[in-house]
């Protein structure tokens, strides 16, 4: 007979650790003299006053021994490297896409796309904004539509699939504006402001219809699509019994092209991405390509960058890797639940999204609710997380206000292959215990703005 029950059977990451990298940790005193010395912006820590870094699931995973063991073999001629022939062959063969032009991280291949397809006075509809793709539209000459369904905007709505486009906004403004005015609308799965939320194969396949009837390009912000892939085998009926692979390969064949930031799916430092089936756009960036990033066959990036690349894109696309992965975070929410702390719902693929507006509901928005709540976090356990909220949405660019988002959240990324779960009970407790004390905490104003992307420099004081 056992002593207890069995009332679970638990599951564990696939990978067990071979190199350790130790962290450092400080006092309560130390991190408030931080804190203030970074104006409140944990941006602006230096990583070893950093004890667990959730700040970002982006260049900070860890890399399979396959991958450190392909960085030997980087060819570092400057034309025709070998190991950006094996990235296009595997961008080909698991994302489907004929033609491809590296870039040495996301926002690079964001600029180009928006350069090459934005005219002054066009309208960009995107399932939601995100901050780098939103000023790059901008800075093109064009302006950013939302047209995700009202659900993405309520933290709360159990929806399964928050990342869809809403069929009837799209065409509403396609009536508008006209279609002529519209280079191409774009979908990101998952939603990354959104909570991480997915959208379904029967939304994309809807705005594909749309967009062919319309003459209009349908591109991808592909950064964390097998996690998109996952949520669809997981949720949307027929997906059931097919592969992650094979999901997301039919994912990819609705667009005309895509964009990606390979620093996360991909599981390496450094990287972007753009692929594409239009030969036009594949000439123009290919071209743009030598003018800001490098050679058209390395793209910004080290031959040994691209065999780890390439090298990722195989490992990404298993089953037991990419379910680890979302297991992690979903631990982390289920363990938060039980406190009862508000955060988005359902529990999104990368991260899971504090309300802060609900956290510290004694605070205006522009007291800074999300960016006090991270803070307040690093100061209590020297967790670092990132605000997406008021800050991150910037101002108007014709009233020069502050956009006012639905949606005022505080993000713990979980980098990929990095913590285990006694992290991330670290964590959870250290969320719980400010959330007990949360009454007193007071929020924050903005001592310094930086014209773009203002969420990475500002500096606040507390008020
Ligand atoms: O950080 P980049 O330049 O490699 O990629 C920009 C970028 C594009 N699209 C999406 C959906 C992103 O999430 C993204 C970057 N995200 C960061 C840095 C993040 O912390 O979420």
């Amino acid at each position: 007979m056992l002593k207890k029950k069995i009332t679970r059977r638990s599951w564990a990451e696939p990978y067990k650790i071979k190199v350790v990298e130790p962290l450092k940790m400080s006092t309560r005193k130390e991190r408030e003299k931080y804190a203030k010395k970074a104006g409140y912006n944990t941006f602006l820590l230096k990583s070893d006053e950093v004890y667990i870094d959730l700040l970002t699931d982006s260049g900070t995973n860890a890399m399979s021994d396959r991958q450190w063991a392909g960085m030997m073999l980087g060819d570092e001629a400057y034309a025709g490297s070998k190991n950006f022939y094996y990235l296009w062959d595997n961008i080909k063969k698991y994302y489907g896409f004929p033609y491809f032009v590296p870039t040495h991280q996301g926002r690079a291949a964001e600029h180009m796309i928006s350069k090459i397809l934005i005219k002054p006075g066009d309208y960009i509809p995107g399932n939601m904004y995100f901050t780098t793709t939103k000023l790059h539209q901008e800075m093109a000459g064009g302006k950013f539509v939302d047209v995700i369904i009202d659900e993405a905007h309520d933290p709360y709505n159990e929806h399964p699939f928050k990342g869809n486009i809403d069929l009837q906004k799209l065409e509403d403004l396609i009536k508008k504006v006209g279609a002529k005015k519209i280079p191409y609308v774009f979908m990101a799965g998952p939603v990354n402001m959104a909570g991480g939320q997915p959208f379904s194969m029967k939304n994309v396949r809807a705005v594909r219809k749309i967009c062919d009837k319309h003459g209009i390009q349908l591109w991808f912000d592909a950064t964390r699509a097998t996690e998109n892939a996952y949520f669809i085998k997981e949720r949307e009926k027929g997906f059931k019994s097919k592969t992650i692979a094979a999901i997301f390969k039919e994912m990819c064949s609705n667009f005309d092209g895509m964009w990606v930031s390979a620093k996360k799916d991909l599981m390496v430092n450094i990287g972007g991405i753009i692929a594409t089936k239009n030969k036009r756009v594949y000439n123009e960036a290919r071209n743009m390509v030598v003018v800001y990033e490098g050679l058209h066959t390395y793209g910004g990036l080290a031959g040994r960058d691209m065999e780890a690349m390439a090298r990722g894109i195989e490992e990404m696309l298993h089953y037991d890797s990419i379910k680890a992965r979302i297991g992690q975070v979903r631990y982390c929410g289920e363990e938060l639940a039980k406190y009862g702390i508000p955060f988005v719902k359902p529990i999104g693929g990368h991260a899971v999204f504090l309300d802060a507006k609900k956290f510290l509901p004694h605070l205006k928005q522009d007291e800074f609710p999300a960016q006090t709540l991270a803070a307040e976090i690093y100061i209590d356990s020297g967790v670092r997380s990132m605000e997406r909220g008021i800050v991150s949405a910037g101002r108007n660019k014709e009233t020069g206000e502050h956009n006012y988002p639905k949606l005022e959240l505080v993000r713990l990324t979980f980098p990929r292959r990095v913590y285990t779960q006694a992290h991330i009970d670290v964590t959870v407790e250290s969320i719980a215990s400010v959330y007990q004390n949360r009454k007193k905490i007071k929020g924050l104003k903005m001592t310094y703005e930086p014209k773009y992307l203002r969420f990475f420099q500002a500096r606040f004081k507390k008020l």
